[in-house]
């Protein structure tokens, strides 16, 4: 055999041994774990996931660390997902909207209104719900994910560069972008305008050249995704409290030891809080500069009419999840 024949018979041997876990000496190599966001550094779910990676560092004397590509460089979080379930990225922070495409019953946190506030969001996902959900990601052999943890995305409220919106009939005919899930969708054309499904990085051109009226979103995103400017009509409807979702590359959990597994697992988890703490500082800053720039922050005294009328999608979508949904009224 030639040296260049018997290197490659020996990469093969490794590549086998390695898939089946049976290399031990190179589950210890060092390894550069891939993370992506949509959000700038700075953002707190992206600063939460750097702070995962130190950690890792410190815990394995720099065998593990994380590479974090923020601000879409990996694209949308359509394509965030697809690469973590074939390996080509490690951690994937996104919406818990395109998840539920992947994992049906995550859709129950898709409902309008389904949560009483944030704090009644946070409740749930800090408790059995909240776990049982995870587990469902990892479990489900068809997601090829597993959930690390959840983090806080506060509440969606709408934002538009024509009017200001003080009731659902000044709703009516607006344009808005939605995220990418029919429940999204459904829910702007119930409350009275036209809900147009589109990932995050087409939005600001969309919203400049007419293709939508605006969007919506939590204060921080409004603000860090440079919108501000564009659409100076802000109401706080929060018809949606969706939260954030960590999850890792099941493929890539599966080439990693026990030892390292655990650690995910652990640092994941531990994000979940430091992520908060981080969006609560947020939510302030955020609202202090919307309100600096000149927008008309407009509050809903009275939301029972929006909750009225998104009926047709409890309609529509709800019943699949009645059980859930009562369990999670039942939080106090
Ligand atoms: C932000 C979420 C981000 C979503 C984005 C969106 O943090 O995960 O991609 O909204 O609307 O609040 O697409």
């Amino acid at each position: 055999m030639t040296t260049r024949r018997m290197l490659m018979a020996a990469a093969g041997v490794l590549a086998v041994a390695t898939a089946f876990g049976a290399a031990p000496a190179f589950a210890q190599s060092k390894q550069v774990l891939k993370a992506a966001d949509v959000h700038p550094m700075g953002y707190p779910t992206v600063d939460a996931v750097v702070s995962i990676g130190k950690k890792l560092e410190a815990a394995t004397n720099g065998r593990l660390s994380i590479q974090m590509f923020p601000s879409m460089q990996l694209g949308g979080e359509k394509e965030m997902i697809e690469q973590a379930q074939v390996g080509a990225l490690q951690f994937a922070r996104v919406s818990v909207g395109p998840v539920g495409a992947v994992v049906d019953n995550l859709n129950v946190f898709n409902l309008p209104f389904v949560f009483r506030d944030i704090a009644h969001m946070r409740a749930v996902v800090d408790g059995p719900i909240g776990d049982e959900l995870l587990k469902e990601i990892t479990d489900n052999p068809k997601s090829g994910m597993i959930g690390l943890a959840w983090m806080d995305s506060g509440a969606r409220s709408f934002y538009n560069k024509v009017r200001d919106v003080k009731s659902l009939a000044d709703l009516k005919g607006l344009k808005i972008r939605m995220m990418g899930n029919p429940m999204f969708v459904d829910t702007m054309n119930a409350l009275g305008g036209n809900g147009v499904p589109m990932q995050m990085d087409q939005v600001m051109s969309a919203m400049q050249t007419g293709v939508v009226d605006g969007a919506e979103n939590n204060p921080p995103s409004y603000d860090s995704f440079g919108h501000v400017p564009v659409a100076k009509h802000y109401t706080l409807t929060e018809h949606l409290i969706i939260p954030e979702i960590l999850v890792f590359s099941r493929k890539a959990f599966d080439a990693m030891s026990k030892e390292d597994q655990a650690l995910i697992m652990k640092f994941g988890k531990e994000s979940q809080l430091e992520q908060r703490k981080l969006w609560d500082a947020r939510v302030v800053v955020a609202m202090d500069k919307i309100k600096a720039a000149g927008v008309n922050v407009i509050t809903i005294a009275d939301k029972k009419p929006f909750q009225d009328a998104v009926k047709p999608v409890w309609d529509k979508y709800g019943s699949k999840y009645t059980a859930l949904v009562k369990r999670i009224q039942d939080v106090k």
